[in-house]
Formats: structure tokens, sequence, C-alpha cells
């Protein structure tokens, strides 16, 4: 085979269907959060996880020793929208087979991407203090899921990421930003009301797509490798702008949505539709 041809491969396999089960969906419904194996080969997760480890290094810019961080810089190396940084990582973001399987999950017919980012924990990297990602963004349907793909398999001790599950129908907490306040207001609350929590390892291939109000977490990195993750969130593609309501939602407005009109749908080319049917 040639080179070209193996290249082919992996966008076919990007760009191919994924059967969601009606029990994925069913199950994305009730809990907020589904985790599906086999969603994507080695190959795929080695070759672009590659590309998208070397522009985190080239474009990161947090360097301090973690004792004088803060516990949301020490959570990780947040790098965003790489898809405009680099061709190849676009191909990777642009993946219909991934935005197929949010549309699935959403129940829509079609899905636009908010926006990228890679989430490297490194080692000795802390925790991902609970929260839910909505409070971040100025949209008006809860239409909203995340993809969460690590690029490598990921063992307890590298901190995968954890749901408190059915946590989505409530609002608790919708007003907490990512802070040690949030960890612990956050776990209080939603011990208090029973919600069950799903702390498990992913595989090499396993990816989870959760919804922008289900309170989730990651633990800390003990392990001496980096946690690699690449994430995608989209949203529905008829998903409304709504005036923003706290100064997080005021820079997302402009920094992810080009200060689409409030009232409209997210329709810059910032956000291509990523999936119709
Ligand atoms: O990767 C993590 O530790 C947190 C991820 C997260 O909060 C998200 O993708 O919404």
């Amino acid at each position: 085979m040639t080179a070209q041809n193996d290249k082919q491969t992996l966008l076919d396999e990007l760009n191919e269907p994924f059967a969601v089960s009606n029990e994925a969906i069913e199950s994305y419904r009730q809990r907020g959060y589904v985790k599906l194996k086999n969603v994507l080969s080695p190959d795929v997760l080695d070759y672009y996880g590659n590309i998208i480890s070397d522009l985190v290094i080239q474009l990161n810019t947090l360097t301090k020793p973690m004792e004088e961080r803060t516990t949301y810089e020490r959570a990780f190396l947040q790098i965003m929208n790489l898809w405009r940084e680099n061709d190849e990582v676009q191909e990777f973001v642009f993946s219909r087979r991934l935005a197929q399987i949010a549309a699935d999950l959403m129940g829509v017919d079609g899905v636009r991407l908010y926006h990228d980012q890679a989430l490297y924990k490194e080692p000795s990297g802390g925790i991902t203090p609970w929260h839910a990602d909505q409070f971040y963004w100025p949209l008006a349907s809860p239409k909203t899921v995340t993809v969460w793909i690590p690029l490598q398999g990921t063992p307890m001790n590298m901190g995968p990421l954890a749901f408190a599950e059915g946590s989505q129908h409530v609002e608790i907490g919708r007003d907490i930003e990512i802070s040690d306040d949030s960890e612990k207001i956050l776990s209080e609350a939603l011990q208090r009301q029973n919600f069950p929590m799903n702390d498990t390892p992913f595989e090499l291939g396993e990816v989870s797509f959760h919804a922008g109000w289900t309170f989730h977490r990651a633990g800390p990195n003990v392990s001496d490798r980096p946690r690699k993750v690449m994430t995608m969130i989209y949203m529905d593609r008829d998903q409304v702008v709504m005036p923003p309501r706290n100064s997080y939602q005021t820079a997302d407005w402009a920094t992810w949505l080009d200060n689409a009109p409030v009232g409209s749908a997210p329709a810059s080319a910032l956000n291509p539709v990523l999936f119709e049917r």
C-alpha cells in the first residue's frame, strides 16, 4: 500500500458512518453521557494524535511549575480550535463519523462545531473539578454535546473523565465556574442527591459523549505519562445564540461564535455544519 492509500484509509474511517444502538441513545438521554468502544482505530489515534501533540507543544504557553499554578491550570494544558491551525487536524475535527454520533445522540438533523480543544493532563497534573460546560456558553438550548477522545488507553491513574449520571436533569450549580469551590460545592450537592458516579478507565478507541449540562470531573494524573485528550464540542445545527449571562459567555460569544446575533443560529465560518441528514 502506498502512503496515499494509507492516508485515505484513515480518512475513510473518520468519515464513515458508525452504528449507534438504541440502547446507547437511550442511555445518553437518561444519564447525560455515554461511553462507546471501538469508535476510532489505533491507527487513526496514532496518526492524528501525533499531529495534535506536536501542535499542543508548539502552541502551549503554560510553562510555570505546577506549584505556582491555580487549580484550573494544574488540571490540563488547554489548546483550542486546533482545526484552524493545521489542515490535518481539521480532517480529524471535521470527522463526519463523530458528528453523526453527536446528531444521533441529541436526536437532531444536523450539528455544528462550537469549538475543539486539546486537554493534556501532564504527569503530576491535578484534578479537573466538578463542573458543567454549558455554564460557559451563550446558547439557548441544551442540545450541545462534547466528544472526549483519549489518544491513549486511559487507566484510573491518568485521570479519565467521570460523570454524575442523570445530573443534566436538575438545575443545581448552574452558576459555578471550574474552581476549588465548584469541586467542593458540587461534590456535596451531587452526593446529597445520590447521583451515581461513573468513574472508569477508557480503552484505546473508546470515547465518551457528554451533554452540556452533565456534571463531570477527572482525577489527577499520577502516572508518568501525559493524559492526551482531544475534544470537539457540537451543537444542534438549529441552536440559537442567547444574551450572555456571565463574563465567560461574553468572551465565548466573541471568540467561538463570532458575535453571531442574539436570537439567530450561530452560522459564521467559525461554526461549520459537520453533519447533516
Ligand atoms: O479532560 C478533562 O479533564 C476535562 C474535560 C472536560 O471537562 C470536558 O471535555 O468538558
